[in-house]
């Protein structure tokens, strides 16, 4: 069996995709850091985890067991709370979704997550650092691999900023509580929705009790979430409540001890480079742009 020339065109364009974020996040003075699969504790993925995964992975080694990376938001806050004022990592995320996700389009149970995080920035610094991202790799996308998306008939739009901001109450009120792929349906351009009752560790708007300093990136055209991300709490004490609350305050005692009195302000978030080439390629199912697709409730061999 040899790839066809569909297949290859994608593999192109994710070979200019990589490329071009690294160029990116380096000319704006980043710390690359190397992904971790491992730790004693990773990202709960809350309140969504007990819906969405059948359970978080794991190993036991030398008598210790460790978790399998879900997302790497503990080491980005770990890492500027140490110094480096502005990170990425290309993220191998494990999230051993339920089978019934196959059929969005959109999930994988193993996904590559372009994680990066700034010390002391707000929601609307990330949101023009994504912009900027979007139009300069976009914009250089287009042009570099035009051969490539005249064979998958596709033509990217190259949206201009600031990208249009909603609430997710507006959306659920307009679209009701499956806003997600409705709002996308209606779009022509990516777009900010925000304020999500989410992770332990987004920060909860000081002015408005109940309402976070979160958000997401949505793409248009059915496509669906691109990215989530938010401003980060760092009262320990909420931080410790919150996890009282889902049950999980033990599981990261020695964490909760190692970022005692540590954490600072920042924002940041995450975007998975299967879900942005899936939009850019116009593919139907993310399977489509990887060489080994990790697809809910799909054995695999290789
Ligand atoms: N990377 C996301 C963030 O920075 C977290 C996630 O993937 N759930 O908030």
């Amino acid at each position: 069996m040899s790839l066809d020339g569909k297949r290859k065109a994608i593999l192109r364009i994710q070979s200019a995709l990589l490329y071009k974020i690294r160029e990116f996040f380096y000319s704006r003075k980043f710390y690359e850091l190397m992904p971790v699969l491992l730790s004693k504790c990773t990202d709960p993925l809350m309140p969504d985890s007990n819906g969405s995964i059948v359970k978080v992975g794991e190993i036991e080694y030398l008598g210790e067991r460790y978790k399998l990376t879900q997302s790497m938001i503990l080491h980005k806050q770990f890492a500027v709370s140490n110094g480096l004022d502005k990170v990425v990592v290309f993220s191998p995320n494990i999230r051993l979704e339920r089978p019934e996700r196959s059929s969005t389009g959109r999930h994988l149970f193993e996904f590559t997550q372009v994680d990066f995080e700034v010390a002391h920035a707000r929601k609307e610094d990330i949101f023009r650092l994504v912009e900027d991202l979007i139009k300069e790799v976009w914009g250089w996308i287009s042009r570099v691999c035009r051969d490539e998306f005249g064979l998958l008939n596709r033509r990217i739009r190259i949206p201009t900023s600031p990208l249009k901001v909603y609430t997710s109450h507006d959306l659920m009120e307009r679209y009701g509580k499956d806003w997600e792929i409705k709002a996308s349906l209606a779009e022509k351009h990516p777009f900010w929705v925000l304020c999500f009752r989410r992770e332990f560790y987004d920060r909860e708007d000081p002015a408005r009790p109940g309402h976070f300093l979160n958000y997401d990136l949505i793409y248009p055209e059915g496509y669906g979430e691109a990215l989530s991300g938010g401003e980060r709490e760092t009262d320990i004490d909420k931080i410790r409540k919150r996890l009282k609350e889902i049950g999980k305050e033990k599981e990261y005692q020695e964490y909760l001890d190692l970022m005692e009195g540590k954490l600072i302000p920042s924002a940041g978030g995450g975007f998975g480079v299967e879900r942005m080439l899936r939009y850019l390629v116009g593919a139907k199912h993310i399977r489509e742009v990887r060489l080994f697709p990790r697809v809910p409730g799909e054995r695999i061999i290789l």
